[in-house]
Formats: structure tokens, sequence, C-alpha cells
């Protein structure tokens, strides 16, 4: 027997890699195993620690699942009861986003974050294609990087083609567990391939796909750097639909809101039309920026009616 990380997921099979001499085997899920989340749609994801016993040189059998120290969990709309597993043991989560091509996408950005800070997962953002932006888009790269860094998250200007901070990216890498998130066509296969040249992920705009009759990334799947890390390619995610966080507790998951929550008026606040509401004092003296506060209302009065 031995244990190992699940590297993919692919059905009923999983990929574990062997600590030692780093085998892969093709394993499927024996007995009844002590589940972590039962509502969960694949009870193994990418990054699970798991004990293999071998049947042949190649295939095993998993016996059981070791504790998570978290996990990233998506589900598939606001109403929906089915959880998907994408990563567990994540140390850290690359959010990859573009200015264009394809354009910000705010209310995903920020779902995204919060999904992170729920699950207490490290979170940092990387904007891609650098390489592309000139004018107005510079503009827009100036304002996401003020409203994110001033929310207090650690953000790179990197572009895969040109290679502008690739060594930053590979140095975040390092000595981790790393997953790489974002919209699809962000570039975050392009990105692994500039990290680490042997990889030769398949890159391209999903429309090439559907014309060449290609396949793009569709399970979440581990690879190893040289430099002694791992990423996790992430497959074209349309959109983080629920967030397994009550309407209540929603403003502890915005860090910059919540340091500024403690000094609210009313130990219920919602930061929405309380009087003595430091959250919205906050944000009229541009302590709190007016596009992450936005984003906090919008999430607050999704329709649905409940995050959880
Ligand atoms: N100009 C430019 N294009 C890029 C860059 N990174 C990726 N791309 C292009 O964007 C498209 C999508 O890249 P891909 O890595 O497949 O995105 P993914 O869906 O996030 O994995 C491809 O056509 C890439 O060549 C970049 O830094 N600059
Ligand atoms: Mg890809
Ligand atoms: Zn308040």
């Amino acid at each position: 027997m031995f244990t190992g990380i699940v590297y993919k997921h692919t059905g009923s099979h999983y990929l574990v890699k062997h600590p030692e001499g780093g085998a892969l085997y093709d394993c499927t899920a024996r007995g009844k195993l002590r589940l972590h989340d039962n509502t969960a749609t694949n009870p193994i994801a990418a990054g699970d620690r798991v004990d293999v016993e071998p049947v042949t040189a190649t295939a095993g059998a998993i016996l059981r699942i070791h504790p998570r120290k978290n996990c990233i969990i998506r589900r598939a709309t606001n109403l929906s009861k089915q959880a998907h597993v994408i990563a567990a043991n994540v140390d850290l989560a690359f959010l990859i986003v573009t200015i264009d091509d394809p354009p910000l996408q705010m209310e995903f950005i920020d779902r995204f974050l919060v999904t992170c800070e729920a699950y207490k997962v490290p979170v940092k953002i990387a904007v891609n294609k650098t390489d592309l932006y000139s004018g107005a888009q510079r503009e827009i790269l100036q304002r996401f990087q003020e409203v994110y860094t001033g929310a207090g998250y650690e953000l790179l200007c990197v572009s895969a083609h040109t290679g502008q901070h690739i060594d930053a990216l590979r140095e975040a890498v390092k000595g981790r567990l790393c997953l790489f998130s974002g919209q699809s066509g962000v570039g975050k296969s392009s990105l692994i391939n500039a990290i680490e040249a042997g990889l030769q992920l398949r890159t391209g705009h999903l429309s090439d796909y559907h014309r060449k009759g290609m396949h793009t990334t569709t399970f979440y799947e581990i690879f190893d750097t040289s430099a002694g890390g791992q990423i996790i390619d992430s497959p074209g995610i349309k959109g983080f639909g629920l967030i397994d966080v009550g309407k209540e507790e929603l403003y502890h998951f915005f860090p910059e809101l919540f340091r500024h929550a403690a000094q609210c008026k009313y130990h219920m606040c919602t930061h929405t039309h309380e009087p003595g509401c430091a959250v919205k004092a906050a944000v009229g003296r541009g302590a709190v920026s007016p596009e992450r506060y936005e984003s906090y209302l919008k999430m607050l009065a999704d329709k649905g009616g409940k995050y959880r």
C-alpha cells in the first residue's frame, strides 16, 4: 500500500501518483469510502491524499481518503444542491484574469475571491496578456490594480507571450500545490506552459476548438514543475453559482469590508441601510472601493435569496 496524491479525476477513474518514482496508478475507489461531503458529485478530487493498494504495476484501488486541509467547491447554480469539488489541499490559488480577450468579469472575480476566503485558500491575482493592452485598456488595468491591491490582494501583471513576470509566477508556485483558475481563454494553460516549457499543454480559444473539433481542458489536472511544485490546470469555468456562505456572514469574505465592520454601530449590521455603518463610511471616504462594495451589495441581493 502507498499514500499518493490524486493527479486527475476522469469519471470513475483517478490517477494517483506514487510518492517514490512518481508512477501514475489508474485507480478506482473500493468499497465504502468515508466521504467528506456526500452531496458532492465527486467524492475524491485532484489534490486529495489517498491510500492505494496496487493491483498491478499501473493500477490500484483507493482504500481511504485522508482528511483535507481545505477544498474548493463549486455549485452549478444558486439553487443547485449538487456540489463539485474542484480541488483539495490547495496551498495557493491564482485567479487569472484579462482586461480584454476575454473582457474582465467583475462578478466572476469577486465570487471566486469570496469562495477562496470562505474555504481559507490563499489567493493571488494575475492579470495576463499585458502585451495586448494600450490606451483605454491600460486605464482599466490601472483601476483594477488599485481596487484589488486596495482590498489587500497581491496582484501580478504577466504575459505568457512576452514572458513578463513569469519568473515571479514560477517562484510563487515553488513548493506549493497551486490552482490556476479563471474564465476560459484567459491563458491558464499558456501560463503553465510558460512556467514549465516541457509540459506543452494544449491552448487556444474555445471557438477554435469547436472549429477544429479539438477538446479543451475538461478535467482538473495536476502538473509537476521542475522547481518542485504542482499546478492544477482548470477547465473553462462559466461561473461560480452558489457560494457556501450565509448572507449574514458574506461580508466576512470581503477582507476590506470585514476590517471596518467591527466599528459598525449595530452588531447585526448588513452594511446596507443601517445608521452608524462603518463600512459605508469607509466607502464614503474612499477607504473601501465603490466597485467592491457594489459587488458585495449585488451578491447580497442575488436572485435565489439564499447562498446556502
Ligand atoms: N496576446 C496574448 N495572448 C495570449 C497570452 N496568453 C495566452 N494567450 C492566448 O489566449 C488564448 C487562450 O489561451 P489558453 O492558455 O488556452 O487559455 P485557458 O483557456 O485559460 O487555458 C490562446 O490563443 C493563447 O495563445 C498572452 O500573454 N498574450
Ligand atoms: Mg486551458
Ligand atoms: Zn455596517
